[in-house]
């Protein structure tokens, strides 16, 4: 087959005008200010703005449908707590220009696919279902009863249930997600593959094994009471805004802060809080205290040269370890040791970039203080080492006796809104046997026990036509994903693609011989079904569930809500052969929240427990210092330092997102805080590695990966100097997934390496 549309399968190599300052160290503050009114102006009716601003994270209201940071559990800023990119996930959201008929008649798909990724965002909200039959060139419209009658034939049409594939994103509500599964266990397959996959898959995987649950230890208010706080491999400025108030608190409670990144980013360095005028004008507060440019997938050797350290001081003066928690509550102690004491602290020092003197600075800053935190995201999540990434903080805290007790833990920073929850409610592909049965017990069918795909087996299956209709709830799945022509092709091999969304996304039009998109509610519209308004819920990163409430009239009359789709799709699907009542579930979903009570743990009397407008937390061993491993302790591992060697001219690159997107969102052309602004194709570079190469500043580059004898090839991106260590660079995500290797993974977890794609550059 030929795959037509592969270079429609990215945004076009188009520059716009590119201005570069010097990044910026303050994070948040007026700038902050202005860009929320210019970004909600654009979209949004003024009364519509302060209905949204009002409500968004205030008890009762609705949950921010950008990043899962928790809202505090007492005391809300009454000036709404949200922040600049909250605020523009949800202007995005709730624009109130929407696209139907007339646009899809004007535009063919390959039209719309000539435009960049910012373009098609601005074009609207999806205001009806449209239907893209073989071979025609544009969308038109179809009723939802039709939508779901072919989506059903093509299910059922299928030789094995096996053959279809299963997307969720992040931002499915905890009700939408668990009818979710159900149904799609109820139809056959265990094939769920999720955003997490690609995310903080390495996190979960790491964090089972050595302490018993795949999420965070840690509440808010243990951040307040920490000691030291670790920032390793994250940019809160720009992805969790609100993650800089807390870690504010935490100094003015003289806590310290660690930032382990290879760029110093904004907000880290200093951060202006909105909420605090007088702060406003005085500059603000100072966060980081030790800053460590690392350098790219450099974290376990500058764990390992700190634990180095800390063993030393421990064998010479003692009184580093916690012995006590190390002999009561762990194993594998004395492996580790055995481990750690094969590397050699000037190796380690050497693969970390950094100085001796910053690395010894870091054990002391470690040793000195008890009550120990460590936060993280992508940047020690997407390695192939990702998963021992996690593994070792994890030795480096049980050293410390720094989990389970107030002030110290873990926390994995969540992405998506909801990602957490979609997890919780059974979006897994490698579900736990203790799910299987409580579904089993509940609803009188036997789930299937054989493990499904994770995003990387989806994108294999389709290309190898194992897989045959595809259905995304919510996300981009094409530009998400790695190795982005591989994946458009496999996604052309499919007989039917399905897409339920709130926006138009580049996975619409890179399609299936058939193609659906169904549109649905936002977060911040209101949800009326037969019953009446509809509140649902979301699990933050910290494992509290709370209920979210649209507050706005629907952009359109004939958007359904996910839970009303999955409904009826499993109703169409499994009609004469359920064991289960799918449309009592839409119209009324207090049922859906006491059947998730009957399967699902920490959730009984769900419905009761809603009402507290707080929310209330899950159970979480770890938190209480119960290790709820097969061995009730906490687990030591060993983990291998990375090896990798650059050959001459090659740069390590990771793909990271700018100040004015949200994932493969485009809100605008400016990376405010790094000082790029209106371009996007750009490579950030260390003046050094320019000048060996002899690149200067605004040479156009070619980008190539060479991986296991596949070259592939990102072209035109703007070569710019900027603080970064040797060997290391930097585009955004997803101009560059094309250089993603598909074969280049977490070990355990399959989290896309996207932080660590070996390229080489030439001039254009
Ligand atoms: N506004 C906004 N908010 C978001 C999102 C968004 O796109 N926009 N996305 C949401 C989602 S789904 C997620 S998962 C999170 C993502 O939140 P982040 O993980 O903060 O996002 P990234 O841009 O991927 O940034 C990764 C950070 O890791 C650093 N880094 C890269 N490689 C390494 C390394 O090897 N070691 C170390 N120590 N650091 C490294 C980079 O310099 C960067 O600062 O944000 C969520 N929130
Ligand atoms: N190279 C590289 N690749 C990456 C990453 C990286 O750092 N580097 N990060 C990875 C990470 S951490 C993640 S989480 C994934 C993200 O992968 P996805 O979650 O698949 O991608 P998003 O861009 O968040 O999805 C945006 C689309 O979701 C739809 N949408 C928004 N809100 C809703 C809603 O409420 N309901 C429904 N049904 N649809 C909605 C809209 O149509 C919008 O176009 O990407 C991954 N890919
Ligand atoms: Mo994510």
């Amino acid at each position: 087959m030929q795959y037509k549309k592969i270079d429609q399968a990215h945004t076009p190599e188009e520059f716009s005008e590119l201005k570069k300052t010097a990044p910026k160290t303050t994070a948040v503050g007026v700038g902050s200010l202005k860009a929320v009114w210019d970004q909600v102006n654009k979209y949004m009716d003024t009364g519509d703005v302060l209905k949204v601003m009002s409500a968004m994270n205030q008890k009762g209201g609705f949950d921010c449908p950008g990043c899962a940071w928790p809202d505090p559990d007492d005391e809300r800023a009454t000036m709404a707590e949200y922040c600049e990119n909250g605020i523009k996930a949800m202007a995005e959201e709730v624009q109130n220009k929407t696209i139907g008929q007339p646009f899809f008649e004007q535009y063919s798909v390959d039209e719309l696919a000539a435009k960049s990724d910012f373009e098609i965002g601005k074009s609207g909200r999806l205001a009806e279902p449209l239907y893209l039959t073989p071979g025609a060139t544009h969308y038109t419209p179809i009723s939802w009863e039709g939508a779901f009658e072919k989506i059903a034939k093509h299910l059922n049409d299928l030789d094995h249930p096996d053959e279809a594939i299963f997307y969720t994103s992040g931002r499915t509500t905890n009700e939408a997600a668990f009818l979710y599964q159900l149904f799609v266990r109820e139809y056959g397959t265990n094939n769920l593959p999720d955003c997490s996959n690609m995310c903080h898959e390495a996190s979960g995987a790491g964090l089972i094994e050595t302490l018993g649950i795949g999420k965070g230890s840690v509440t808010l208010d243990d951040l307040y009471k920490a000691d030291l706080v670790m920032v390793i491999g994250q940019n809160p400025g720009t992805n969790h805004p609100r993650m800089l108030s807390a870690l504010e608190k935490c100094k003015e409670n003289k806590g310290k802060i660690m930032t382990i990144n290879p760029l110093p980013e904004a907000g880290l360095t200093t951060f202006v809080n909105p909420q605090r005028p007088m702060k406003m004008l005085t500059g603000g507060t100072e966060l980081t205290d030790l800053f460590l440019p690392v350098t790219i997938n450099g974290d376990v050797a500058l764990l390992k040269a700190i634990m180095l350290k800390m063993l030393e001081r421990e064998e010479s003066q003692g009184g580093v370890f916690d012995h006590a928690f190390i002999n009561d509550k762990t194993s594998g102690y004395d492996n580790f040791i055995a481990d750690l004491k094969k590397y050699n602290y000037a190796d380690c020092v050497k693969a970390t970039g950094l100085s001796e003197r910053l690395v010894a600075e870091a054990a002391e800053m470690v040793m000195q203080n008890e009550r120990i935190i460590i936060c993280w995201a992508m940047g020690l999540t997407q390695h192939e080492n990702g998963v021992d990434n996690v593994r070792e903080l994890v030795n480096l805290l049980l050293l410390k006796g720094s989990i389970g007790k107030e002030g110290a833990g873990t926390c994995p920073v969540r992405g998506h809104s909801n990602v957490q929850g979609d997890r919780t409610m059974g979006i897994w592909e490698n579900p736990p046997e203790k799910l299987l049965h409580s579904i089993e017990k509940a609803f009188g069918f036997k789930p299937p026990t054989a493990h499904g795909y994770s995003v990387i087996d989806a994108i294999k299956a389709m290309y190898e036509k194992k897989g045959k209709v595809f259905i995304g709830m919510g996300g981009n799945f094409l530009s998400a994903a790695p190795d982005t022509n591989y994946t458009a092709a496999a996604l052309q091999n499919m007989n039917l693609t399905v897409h339920v969304s709130t926006k138009l996304n580049r996975s619409h039009l890179i399609t299936g011989k058939e193609a659906l998109i169904l549109p649905v509610l936002g977060r911040a519209e209101k949800d009326v079904q037969n019953s009446g308004e509809q509140i649902q819920s979301v699990e933050n990163s910290m494992g509290v569930v709370h209920a979210t409430k649209g507050v706005l009239n629907p952009c359109s009359d004939d958007l359904r809500s996910e839970v009303s789709v999955v409904s009826n799709i499993a109703a169409a699907t499994l009609k004469g052969r359920t064991k289960i009542d799918w449309l009592k579930y839409e119209a009324d979903y207090s049922h859906i929240r006491t059947d998730i009570s009957k399967v699902i743990a920490g959730f009984d009397d769900f419905n009761k427990k809603l009402e507290k407008k707080a929310g209330f937390y899950l159970p979480n061993g770890p938190r209480e210092g119960n290790f709820t491993t097969t061995s009730g302790k906490a687990l030591f591992t060993a983990n291998k330092m990375p090896t990798k060697v650059l050959k001459e001219g090659e740069l390590l690159m990771m793909t990271i997102r700018s100040h004015d997107q949200f994932n493969t969102t485009i809100y605008g052309m400016d990376d405010r805080y790094r000082g790029i602004y209106n371009e996007r194709r750009v490579i950030l570079m260390n003046a050094a590695d320019m000048e060996a190469q002899g690149i200067r500043e605004r040479d156009v580059l070619n980008l190539y990966s060479d991986f296991n004898g596949v070259r592939r090839e990102a072209d035109k991106f703007i070569a710019l100097s900027y603080p970064i260590p040797v060997g290391c660079c930097a585009t955004y995500y997803p101009e560059t997934n094309v250089l993603v290797p598909l074969d280049q993974f977490a070990h355990t977890a399959k989290t896309p390496a996207s932080k660590s794609v070996v390229i080489s550059v030439e001039k254009v």
